[in-house]
């Protein structure tokens, strides 16, 4: 089946982190967030991907090329981003069949689209606890849809659309849908022109995750970072380094002083399940436990703690003395420095916080740079969850502890503070000592 990927949204309430970026390549563990769209497509049976891309379609061009996982992949553009019909029908030229639709910006998993893949037309579906923010979906005792509607005060079921589809090859005359209330041309006006015509069946999900806010990218992150409920490299237990370690990443002058252990515990598995290339420096004194994945030429100092689920990516180093926990994402070339602690964040490729630092819950996109003594605060005095501008409106994250979201390249002063749900836009400076309490 062709698989319709709608990747040229704007991404605006990503906020800074879209500025040079389009939210499909936001990186979730070790891709880009549309590669994880794009693998459970093709785990479910795609046999092509189309790609509508528009805005910052150059870089998902780049990425992707002609082909992706063993299938061929197209390009359809979408000049000015007016909504996922209309994202739909630039891609109509390609599509030769029965197809599917899928959001560039959600996690799904690939057995729930192989169940979706199955019959036409079909939606999927999910179980949420807050109906309300979504497009939900009244069906009949057979599952089919007998009505969608955006957003609704008073929802009829908590079963809401998962923005995914498929659709009848002719379900491309039904997409001149009118313009909505918010001013776009959408996908769900099409199924509304549907279900008059067809009966639209609901497959259910087991799990989907909408990824259009920051703290939803903390979420993927913590899915799908190692470990995760749903990560694609799973591991186990854990243990510490110098206990079960693996002696041939440990550089010469270290190796003497390393404990005498057999790393392969069984099966060649090493014991603490840590995954380590050959081309990596982990000094005997650093101790990491639970799952870490690290890439090549990563470094880790004397001193440093990793509380895994971790990935470091390719070429990040941490320390010494620097203690990382919670589900983090050290991007390529991402420096953590003398005892500074990351706890549960995402720092893009880039990223340094150099020395003296805490950073907690938080978001860091490209080439930030914190100086000395930055700390960020991730959790309110009246213990309320923490809020975060969005599209100009002060929106919870829903989490008791989120920290900051820092767009690519901004810079802080030394002992610069950040209170909780502060966001930063791209290029931002903090003077030394500032306390920042409100977005720049
Ligand atoms: P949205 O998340 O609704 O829109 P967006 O990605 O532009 O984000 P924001 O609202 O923060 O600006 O889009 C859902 C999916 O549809 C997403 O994968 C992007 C895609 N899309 C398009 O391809 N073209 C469009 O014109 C729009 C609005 C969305």
């Amino acid at each position: 089946m062709q698989v319709v990927i709608l990747a040229a949204g704007r991404g605006t309430r990503m906020g800074p982190l879209t500025e040079s970026m389009p939210k499909p390549l936001l990186p979730v563990a070790d891709r880009p967030l549309v590669a994880h769209v794009a693998d459970a497509a093709v785990a479910a049976g795609a046999d092509e991907l189309v790609l509508t891309v528009g805005y910052g379609g150059d870089q998902i061009r780049e990425y992707f090329g002609t082909a992706y996982g063993g299938v061929p992949v197209r390009y359809a553009e979408q000049t000015e981003q007016r909504g996922t019909a209309d994202a739909l029908a630039a891609a109509a030229d390609h599509l030769d069949d029965d197809f599917a639709v899928l959001n560039g910006d959600s996690i799904y998993e690939a057995s729930d689209l192989a169940g979706l893949f199955e019959s036409v037309p079909q939606v999927g579906a999910v179980r949420v606890d807050n109906p309300s923010s979504y497009g939900v979906l009244a069906t009949d005792d057979d599952g089919v849809v007998t009505e969608v509607r955006e957003k609704p005060e008073n929802p009829e079921s908590n079963l809401v659309n998962a923005g995914a589809y498929t659709f009848p090859k002719d379900a491309i005359e039904l997409l001149d849908v009118p313009e909505s209330e918010r001013g776009e041309y959408e996908l769900t006006d099409v199924l509304e022109r549907l279900i008059d015509r067809d009966a639209l069946g609901t497959v259910v999900f087991e799990t989907w995750l909408d990824v259009g806010r920051p703290w939803e990218l903390l979420a993927a992150n913590e899915r799908r970072l190692p470990g995760g409920p749903a990560a694609t490299t799973t591991t186990d237990g854990g243990a510490v380094m110098g206990e079960d370690w693996d002696a041939s990443t440990v550089d010469n002058a270290d190796a003497e002083s390393a404990p005498d252990r057999d790393p392969h515990a069984a099966d060649g598995v090493l014991a603490n399940h840590l995954t380590v290339p050959a081309d990596t420096q982990i000094h005997p004194d650093a101790t990491i436990r639970g799952d870490v994945v690290i890439e090549a030429g990563v470094s880790v100092g004397p001193g440093v703690v990793i509380e895994g689920p971790t990935l470091l990516r390719a070429g990040s180093s941490v320390g010494p003395n620097a203690y990382i926990r919670g589900a983090t994402l050290l991007g390529e070339d991402a420096h953590v420095g003398h005892a500074v602690e990351i706890k549960n964040s995402v720092l893009m490729a880039g990223a340094t916080v150099g020395h003296l630092s805490y950073v907690g819950d938080s978001i860091l996109a490209r080439d930030v740079n914190l100086g000395a003594g930055t700390n960020v605060a991730n959790l309110r005095h009246d213990d309320e969850p923490v809020a975060l501008t969005v599209k100009g409106d002060r929106v919870s994250t829903g989490r008791r502890k989120f920290g900051t979201v820092l767009g690519p390249d901004v810079a802080t002063g030394i002992q610069t503070g950040i209170n909780p749900g502060v966001t930063l836009s791209a290029g931002t400076r903090t003077e030394p000592g500032e306390n920042v309490t409100r977005d720049r």
